[in-house]
């Protein structure tokens, strides 16, 4: 019961009641429609003043990745969020969702267009307030190795690492499974070791959001009966008849799909808000190369130099469904 009044209270607040977060969201979007639901769940919290978002860092070469980000946020009507992207080769994948999007709505920015993400990572992380951003990743790590990786330069006298060190208070990072697991999709990327040397590499306190978490808890069927002319409509559809791994069950209609991504944004921005998580912190989350990772407890190693922890939820998923769908269909005050 006590959950339940909490899940109501939860649900009603305005934004005045939690503090503000500043963050950075690192996303593969255009592949799994999460990460869709989570960019509109991110604009719906903007709007309600409860986070600001400083910058997009698209993970995805694929070639509407950034367009279809730059869609997105020009139709919640936040233009300006800066996007930045991975300089690498792009390549056209018919089943992402991302041309489907720029197909229906404005966009000006692409792949090519879009910032360098590293810089732009450098130059965010410069001008803000020392321990005062969290990054949450909810794609492959592959930008943060890069900024890791990235040497002084005009923007600063930092190091990316050192950067990171004294501008990032968490990172919220969606990948993995826990307590173990073998290759999960954002800790392997299909690029060996990447993940390993970020997690390795990051002295500040991160969060991870397990695949365990979300792949229980179904949401998008809901957005069959919403306007047609929005992103969520046009993008979870494509994505329930085109994504390899969903198609065979599409029967015209928006199927419902794992909800990993959103978690990790509900979180990032509710950080506080204790009555949907319990979080385990005895140990630190040690990855292998090939997507797959364990969490060692203290009882058999040294834990010091690692700051991490993992989220396990408090409520039913069902609850959750509801929760999540209310935020991404900005249904805050009902
Ligand atoms: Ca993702």
């Amino acid at each position: 019961m006590i959950k339940y009044f909490a899940f109501i209270l939860c649900f009603m607040v305005s934004g005045s009641l939690f503090s503000q977060t500043k963050l950075i969201l690192d996303t593969d979007f255009s592949g799994d429609a999460d990460d869709l639901g989570a960019l509109v769940m991110l604009h719906h919290f903007i709007d309600k003043n409860e986070c600001e978002l400083l910058g997009i860092m698209s993970w995805s070469n694929e070639q509407y990745a950034v367009a279809g980000i730059d869609a997105v946020n020009r139709f919640y009507k936040h233009p300006n969020i800066p996007i930045g992207s991975r300089k690498v080769p792009i390549h056209r994948q018919e089943w992402c969702y991302g041309k489907a999007i720029t197909d229906d709505f404005p966009h000006k920015l692409n792949n090519k267009t879009a910032a360098d993400a590293t810089l732009l990572y450098r130059q965010l992380l410069v001008k803000s307030d020392d321990a005062s951003i969290k990054i949450v990743t909810i794609g492959p790590l592959k930008n943060i190795e890069n900024l890791l990786n990235s040497k002084p330069d005009s923007i600063s006298d930092l190091s990316g690492k050192e950067l990171i060190e004294k501008k990032v208070k968490e990172f919220v990072i969606m990948g993995g499974r826990f307590p173990k697991g073998k290759k999960e999709w954002n800790f392997d990327g299909e690029m060996k070791g990447v993940t390993k040397f970020v997690i390795r590499n990051i002295k500040t306190p991160i969060t991870f959001i397990g695949a365990e978490l979300g792949e229980h808890i179904k949401t998008g069927e809901v957005f069959n009966t919403i306007d047609k002319k929005t992103p969520l409509y046009v993008g979870f559809m494509h994505f329930s008849k085109n994504a390899p791994w969903v198609k065979s069950n599409f029967k015209g209609e928006i199927l419902d799909n794992a909800t990993y991504d959103q978690l990790a944004i509900l979180y990032v921005v509710r950080s506080e808000v204790d009555d949907y998580w319990t979080r385990i912190e005895d140990g630190y989350c040690k990855p292998d190369n090939k997507g797959g990772n364990v969490w060692i407890t203290k009882k058999s190693c040294d834990t010091t130099k690692f700051k991490h922890s993992y989220l396990k939820l408090s409520i039913k998923n069902k609850i959750m469904e509801g929760i999540v769908e209310s935020l991404m269909l900005n249904k805050f005050n009902k």
